[in-house]
């Protein structure tokens, strides 16, 4: 009788905090905008899938900051913190007991190259959040990498379905150029917005910048809106 109810509070969660953004996700470029910029095919949301400016891949480069930081699962903590009912330290285990999503999503890199169809299996961002229960104060998330690395990510984009926090790519283990053993991934924003080898999700009750948007890259970071540096 622990699952059912212990599911049940966790859908509740995710249910309460979906109405609680609907209107701002509406609003948000990726569903809003009427003319979305950009070139081929429409994606699942509506948006050609080449964003303007962008040239598609094959290969999947590697960008760091000329870290690579090593972490052994056993040693591998996940932080959930800030303006939050129910803050969590998570180990590997705790976190491969989280309900699992495999999706297949675009990533697209402000350097200009894009890839495609990429296949991911982690745990969505939106599920973490209903565990952690944002207070209504909350309105942005500071993710955290092992490397030092920081970003910023408003809560209407970072609880869409395809934010995931990932693990595994195409069937293997994330590589650790890749930010294995877990990394974020944001497919309506431009790459730069998914920590890579991620360490720390602080809610905060107000926007704040992490490292490459206190250097001039756009805050809000939308592909189909060439919104690349501010
Ligand atoms: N921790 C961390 N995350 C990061 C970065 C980084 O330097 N450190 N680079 C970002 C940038 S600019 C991009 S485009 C993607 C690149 O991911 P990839 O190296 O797997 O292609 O990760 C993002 N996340
Ligand atoms: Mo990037």
């Amino acid at each position: 009788m622990e699952e059912p109810e212990k599911l049940q509070r966790v859908v509740e969660a995710r249910m309460k905090l979906k109405a609680r953004f609907e209107e701002k996700m509406k609003a948000t470029p990726s569903v809003a905008d009427d003319r979305p910029m950009g070139k081929g095919n429409l994606n699942r949301h509506g948006m050609p899938v080449v964003p303007v400016g962008q040239v598609i891949t094959k290969k999947w480069p590697v960008l760091d900051l000329g870290i690579q930081p090593s972490i052994p699962l056993d040693k591998w903590r996940l932080i959930v913190d800030g303006e939050v009912e129910n803050p969590l330290v998570l180990t590997w285990d705790d976190f491969m007991a989280l309900p699992q999503t495999v999706d297949t999503s675009d990533f697209h890199c402000v350097t200009t190259w894009s890839k495609l169809d990429m296949q991911w299996k982690g745990v969505r961002l939106m599920d973490l959040a209903a565990l952690a229960q944002p207070k209504d104060t909350a309105t942005h998330l500071m993710c955290y990498g092992y490397d030092e690395y920081t970003t910023n990510v408003a809560l209407e984009e970072a609880l869409k379905p395809d934010v995931l926090l990932v693990h595994t790519f195409e069937g293997q283990p994330l590589p650790k150029e890749h930010g294995g053993p877990v990394r974020m991934i944001t497919p309506q924003l431009y790459a730069w917005k998914g920590s890579k080898w991620i360490s720390r999700i602080e809610f905060l009750a107000g926007n704040r910048l992490g490292f490459w948007e206190e250097r001039g890259y756009s805050n809000t970071a939308y592909p189909w809106r060439n919104d690349r540096y501010s």
